[in-house]
């Protein structure tokens, strides 16, 4: 049997399925739909290890799904819009345009060079008109729904680069390119009003069963609902003839407890008591500094200024509570203004310490004698019974917070109850605007007679202009001699373009929506289309996106239902985010980061040691890591794919850990795979040799064929389970087993110089089943047996096996597993499976992984039948 050749196969095979469109979908498809979609990748450049594994764990499923009889609906486009291109322009004086559209050119070159079952008759970028005047046309449609909002904003505002900073480009306040510090700023901006949905967006997480769990818990977070009670404390008489502060609290029960009042920097009450003091101008004026971002202002130290303004308790006229105004309270948040319990909240306790304000605890554990319960520099904020606070004494909690609301809602202040429940949400508006150049173009114009008129429908799209210039800081779109100057499309008279751009989370909010019908020019969506294919049957991508990009997706999908664009709620039906792709480090003596490809390692005993290919210097080999190029441990997946196919990438990808966890990138790995794709090659054209075509059924089987059917069908059926569970790893330990008992028969089969019938029967159809088996995850290889076994066809466009469930009955063993010496896991293998065999199993089993706690195999030592020993 020759050598299977990667490098010619694949682009062969590659050649075959676009001349007969095999991976193009059609709307009118009489099978039931399936829509598998990976996230959409940035057009930086190349691609990088993290898309090689994230585009081949939706191959998987698409090809499979594909096999299983549904029209499969597998797209690809790009989300083209962003900063680096201006960047770029600005750094090598290129077209923002240009430089995007190059790096597309050379992604879709080396996405293809995969193999991947896309249908890239849906090619879209965001960048392109064709697509974003659509998004012009939603956003109109979401303003004349009132889902959209023009208010003030503070942004964090960058004075060197002259633009606004999203919190993540907040570095300890200052910004991330410039390194200056950030100010704050009253913008103008668009709004869209994600917060009409908070309380949907919440409830329906509780549905998304087929989403992770941690994912669904970051949504929930992000949302943050809370129950609780605003309550109106009145003022003692003042000069500022203010007469009451409103607070919010998800605590009323702690009400006995409270210690200050204090309201937010830029609160009304603030303003106003520093008209007349300067100090505390100046405090405001400081608070302002930390910016925006919610995380400086946890890290900040508390900080507060007394107003002097005194409030009375609601509950006793005559105690009185100071009144502060303090950094760690937000505006936007409930009231801008809290009570605070120090005794039960940390930033509270932190605050009264640092004020000597002292603190009374009102709840105590349960089991604690309330005499000698004190709280001294950590909060208590566990369940318990409330104690030093009169009625509510001896209750718990939650029925301490009932008492309260109830009391106060009847409790009359001026003319209205005291208190009112009210749930809030963490949730904020999602300001999109954008002072940038490389950006959907907000299509609205500003008249000074008319003041924001959209432009009309039929003026779509609002194009970027192309001569652009880079040269001044701020938005090329604004200093741009002519763009924005236009008549205004209701009076004709002199008016000016919205200069803002769209936040390009907004491009990629509805992309796979209008992957259901592309081709479409009068409309964003298709409502054929979108009702065939949406829900997203499964989406994958990295937990990097888990909140923002799905939480703004699940909010255009509904503001898209409430404007008749789409029919349903929820885009994504299944959901997975993978791990990443790690690799070891490597440094120089002088402690330079080296590349892999510049050391050479070399086994000593059990140690790993690292020299320079050139010199033959020593080389640190150092932990492993996230690839990043700023530690050099990236490896380029053309290099991969040149040296050893796509194939060989593909599984070596899915192969060696749960797809939800990191893959360590090896050498050593890489090479196990590409031997294992010769072994496929050599057992399958072997067996077409010796067996010819498809041998015809006997009516009985002897042992060894009966054994060999057994180990196919088992195989057929666990992979099968086990694609559908997305754990990929395992889908390939059980081709490891099944490849070891075909090797096993055929090498039976040797003796004799004629296969006996059902032997014959049994050894193709093994092989055609090993090759249905890895056409999901290598699917050049699978042609080339499909081939060797002269099966009718394409190997891409067959039908799953049938498993006969009658051969699935079990012949397992259990072994047990140690980690360096210790027990701590147990594995189920096949009663036949070999060492090769049974340590895939164990490098794919679950339990071992958890007992593993995140440290990377070393060596895995299988003493056949008896037990397994993992060093690590
Ligand atoms: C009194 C109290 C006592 C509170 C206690 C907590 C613990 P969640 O649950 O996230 O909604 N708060 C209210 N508005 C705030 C604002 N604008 N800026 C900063 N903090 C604010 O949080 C609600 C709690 O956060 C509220 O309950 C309030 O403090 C505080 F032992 O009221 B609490
Ligand atoms: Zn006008």
């Amino acid at each position: 049997v020759e050598r299977y050749n990667p490098k010619e196969a694949e682009p062969k095979w590659r050649r075959v399925w676009d001349e007969r469109k095999l991976f193009e979908t059609r709307n009118d498809d009489t099978r039931p739909p399936y829509y598998v979609l990976e996230m959409f990748p940035y057009p930086s450049g190349r691609i990088h290890m993290g898309h090689v594994r994230n585009y081949a764990m939706g191959d998987v499923v698409a090809r499979y799904k594909r096999a299983k009889g549904f029209s499969v609906l597998h797209p690809m486009g790009w989300d083209a819009f962003g900063l680096p291109a201006e960047n770029a322009a600005k750094a090598n004086k290129v077209h923002p345009r240009d430089w995007t559209y190059a790096n597309i050119a050379t992604m879709r070159g080396q996405l293809q060079s995969m193999g991947l079952s896309l249908d890239w008759s849906r090619e879209l970028a965001t960048c392109d008109a064709s697509y974003y005047k659509h998004q012009q046309k939603l956003f109109l449609d979401f303003l004349k729904a009132g889902l959209v909002d023009r208010k003030t904003a503070k942004v964090n505002w960058d004075p060197v680069d002259e633009t606004v900073l999203a919190n993540e480009q907040v570095i300890d306040g200052r910004g991330w390119r410039s390194g200056a510090p950030v100010e704050l700023r009253e913008l103008t901006q668009w709004f869209f009003k994600i917060t009409a949905f908070g309380q949907e967006l919440n409830d329906a997480l509780e549905g998304l069963t087929r989403w992770p769990d941690k994912v669904r818990l970051m949504q929930k977070n992000w949302i943050g609902r809370s129950e609780g009670l605003l309550v109106r404390f009145a003022l003692e008489s003042n000069a500022l003839g203010q007469s009451e502060v409103e607070v919010y609290t998800t605590r009323p029960d702690t009400l006995f407890g409270a210690k200050f009042l204090a309201v937010a920097p830029d609160h009304p009450l603030a303003k106003a008591a520093a008209e007349t003091n300067p100090a505390l101008q100046d405090f405001i004026a400081e608070c302002k500094k930390t910016g925006t971002a919610q995380e400086n202002i946890d890290k900040a130290e508390k900080q507060g200024f007394d107003t002097g303004l005194r409030a009375a308790h609601p509950f006793d006229p005559t105690w009185t509570l100071p009144v502060y105004v303090a950094n760690f309270v937000l505006l936007e948040y409930g009231t801008g203004a809290i009570f605070g319990c120090p005794a039960h909240d940390q930033r509270d306790l932190d605050f009264v310490n640092k004020y000597g304000l002292g603190n009374t605890p009102v709840v105590c554990p349960e089991g604690t004698d309330p005499a000698s319960f004190v709280v001294t520099d950590t909060a208590y904020d566990g369940e318990g019974r409330m104690i030093n606070s009169r009625f509510l004494d001896g209750m718990t909690i939650p029925e301490a917070k009932e008492e309260v609301a109830r009391r106060l809602e009847a409790e009359i202040l001026g003319n209205r109850p005291i208190a009112q429940r009210k749930v809030n949400f963490r949730l904020r508006d999602w300001g999109i605007s954008r002072q940038r150049y490389w950006g959907c173009p907000i299509p609205i114009v500003h008249c000074q007679d008319c003041g924001v008129v959209p432009v009309p429908e039929q003026d779509l799209p609002v194009k970027l202009p192309d001569d652009v210039s880079f040269d001044k800081p701020g938005n090329p779109l604004d200093h741009h001699p002519s763009w924005k100057h236009v008549a205004c499309p209701q009076c004709g008279g002199k008016a000016r373009r919205e200069t803002d751009t769209m936040d390009t989370f907004v491009d990629s909010s509805w992309y796979f929506a209008r992957f259901t019908d592309p081709w479409r020019t009068d409309s964003p969506t298709d409502r054929k289309a979108v009702d065939r294919f949406l829900p997203v049957d499964q989406y994958i991508g990295g937990v990097e996106h888990a909140i923002l990009h799905l939480l703004y997706s699940r909010f255009f999908t509904r503001a898209m239902k409430a404007t008749g664009h789409t029919g349903l709620d929820e885009p994504f039906a299944g959901m997975f985010t993978q791990g990443m792709v790690v690799h070891e480090t490597y440094r120089a003596e002088d402690g330079a980061w080296v590349e892999p490809g510049n050391v050479r390692i070399e086994t000593v005993g059990n140690e790993r040691r690292g020299f320079d290919v050139e010199t033959g210097a020593p080389i640190e080999i150092g932990s492993i890591e996230k690839m990043s190029k700023s530690k050099k441990n990236v490896v380029d997946p053309d290099d991969i794919i040149a040296s050893y196919g796509a194939d060989t990438a593909r599984w070596f990808m899915l192969s060696d850990s749960p797809p939800d966890r990191d893959v360590i990138w090896s050498d050593e790995g890489v090479q196990g795979a590409a031997r294992f794709v010769q072994r496929l090659w050599r057992l399958v054209a072997e067996i077409g040799e010796r067996v010819g075509g498809q041998p015809s059924r006997p009516a009985t089987f002897s042992e060894p064929a009966l054994a060999l059917r057994k180990a196919s069908h088992r195989a057929l059926h666990a992979v099968g389970a086990d694609i559908e569970r997305l754990a990929f790893n395992r889908c390939i330990a059980h081709v490891y087993t099944l490849t070891n008992a075909i090797g096993k028969a055929l090498d039976g089969a040797a003796e004799s110089a004629d296969v006996p019938a059902d032997l014959a029967f049994a050894l193709h159809e093994s092989a055609m089943i090993a090759t249905q088996l890895v056409a999901p995850m290598m699917p050049h290889l699978a042609e080339e047996c499909w081939q060797a076994l002269t099966l009718p066809g394409l190997a891409g466009e067959a039908s799953w096996p049938q498993t006969e469930t009658d051969l699935l009955q079990d012949d397992s063993k259990i072994l047990p597993v140690q980690v360096n010496g210790k027990k701590r896991a147990e594995v189920t293998v096949p009663a036949d499976a070999d060492t090769v065999a049974v340590e895939a199993i164990v490098r794919a089993s679950e339990a071992v992984a958890r007992a593993l706690e995140n440290r990377p195999i070393r060596k895995v030592i299988v003493v056949p039948g008896r037990i397994v020993n993992v060093v690590v």
